[in-house]
């Protein structure tokens, strides 16, 4: 395999720029461009040592900078490894770079460190595609998820299930062609159990496909109520920005402004959307439309209502849109003179958070409140969750042969046909794991992967 070099550090100003060189001649190569101040050879450093040297491309000094040498298979491609740190500029780094290609490296494909990773049996796919979801964490939770993802969390849960299959496809595999010689009867109820045991284990990740997707983009949360009642003030007071207009004129927010923030560790992806009441205004009346779209995508609804106003037939109408959603009722000016009905509020949400969305003190109240009802400060993934459509794909196809051949066992199939079913499913948690997985694929996933990586 060629050696290959890239930049692995932003293409962008910085302190520092790391270029990574991976492959056979990765040693040689560092030893054309590198000259250590201390006059020792490149060649003779061993693996997870370091130097502070010159970099240089024929004659040419070009910077001063550390190189660490890894020697194979102790390094993240399993292949030999040399990381050039220089000073961070776009063009010293890559000129640094051109004097690896000068040497005899390649341009590295995106990925193509951790396919290489992969390739040589350091890391599984599902470890592979846990280092792009590390880099796309923007969040407490998802980073530590991922992590541990990393660590082959998934990729234990997705062997354990096709251990269990591996070892009842053989059980079939033998029952068909010896059937004098096993001890036991065929008992297709248990062996039905034990495939049902699987369909719940293989059920189980499958829903965490949905919560892993929360906690790397946020939880979808819409901010409705009538107009006027503050639904812009909180958002832009939940962001820390002033991205909502705010007006006492009613009908101001029109269109929906949304916007991510992080509080209290839970990602949130707000939506502040017009509000809702009986309207001639051809915009408005499609602000609300919209409004009551982003309330079905809603996972979490904040519905504020304005204590210094009784209640009126918009807010109740509000009530009955919101019935049956995960609800966060917040009774809004608590500033003012106290005119709502508030037991009415309690009847209707039991909980009801009094604030001032003009006081600052109350955005952690409101994300803790959010945390709670969404149920996500508590969700831990860190035992293995499905990160991506590729492995989601897979894990339901799995499901479905397991499930059939459940069926097929039960209406009294041939063992032949249960047997083909469980391989087949088999098949599929091999792919997902990446044990048997085609180039295609391989090639799909670290397509998604940025250069350097
Ligand atoms: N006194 C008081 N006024 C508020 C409070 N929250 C919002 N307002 C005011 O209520 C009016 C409407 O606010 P806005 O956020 O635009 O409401 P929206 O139509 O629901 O988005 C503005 O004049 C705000 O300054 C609050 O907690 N106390
Ligand atoms: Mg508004």
């Amino acid at each position: 395999m060629q050696t290959i070099a890239a930049i692995a550090t932003p293409h962008a100003e910085g302190g520092i720029a790391v270029i990574r060189v991976s492959g056979e001649n990765a040693v040689n190569i560092a030893e054309a461009v590198f000259s250590p101040v201390s006059g020792r050879s490149v060649t003779d450093m061993k693996g997870y040592t370091a130097c502070y040297g010159e970099i240089h491309d024929g004659g040419i000094r070009l910077d001063d900078g550390v190189l660490l040498i890894y020697r194979a298979p102790h390094s993240y491609t399993g292949e030999d490894t040399a990381e050039i740190s220089c000073h961070g500029g776009v063009y010293a780094a890559q000129r640094v770079l051109t004097a690896c290609f000068n040497a005899g490296a390649a341009p590295a494909q995106a990925g193509e460190f951790t396919k290489r990773a992969l390739l040589n049996g350091k890391i599984s796919l599902t470890q592979a595609e846990a280092v792009a979801d590390i880099i796309a964490a923007q969040n407490e939770q998802y980073l530590l998820c991922a992590g541990a993802q990393r660590e082959g969390a998934l990729y234990r849960r997705v062997r354990a299930a096709a251990d269990s299959l591996l070892s009842l496809v053989t059980l079939i595999q033998a029952w068909i062609d010896y059937p004098d010689e096993m001890e036991d009867e065929f008992d297709g109820n248990l062996e039905a159990n034990k495939l049902n045991g699987i369909v719940a284990e293989l059920d189980s990740l499958i829903a965490s496909h949905g919560e892993g997707q929360m906690l790397r983009n946020g939880i979808p949360c819409a901010i409705v109520g009538r107009p006027n009642v503050g639904k812009s003030t909180l958002m832009n007071l939940l962001t820390g920005t002033e991205r909502s207009i705010v007006t006492d004129i009613e009908g101001t927010t029109r269109d929906i402004v949304e916007e991510t923030v992080t509080l209290g560790g839970v990602m949130l992806r707000l939506a502040d959307c017009a509000g809702i009441r009986e309207t001639d205004d051809t915009v408005e009346h499609i602000g609300v439309e919209r409004m009551i779209k982003k309330l079905g995508e809603a996972t979490v609804v904040l519905a504020v209502f304005d204590l210094s106003r009784p209640l009126s037939e918009d807010d109740r109408r509000l009530m009955e849109l919101i019935t049956g959603k995960r609800v966060l009722c917040i009774a809004n000016k608590s500033d003012l003179p106290e005119l709502a009905d508030v037991s009415e509020l309690v009847q209707r949400f039991g909980k009801v958070i009094r604030i001032s969305a003009k006081d600052e003190n109350c955005a952690r109240v409101i994300a803790d409140a959010i945390a709670e009802i969404s149920d996500l400060g508590s969700l831990d993934l860190s035992s293995g969750f499905i990160a991506n459509e590729r492995q989601r794909l897979c894990a339901v196809a799995a499901r479905d042969f397991t499930a059939e051949a459940v069926e097929a066992l039960n209406s009294g199939m041939t063992l032949d046909a249960v047997g083909i079913m469980c391989e087949n499913a088999l098949d599929k948690l091999y792919e997902l794991s990446g044990e048997h997985v085609s180039d295609t694929v391989v090639d799909s996933v670290f397509r998604r992967f940025c250069v350097g990586k």
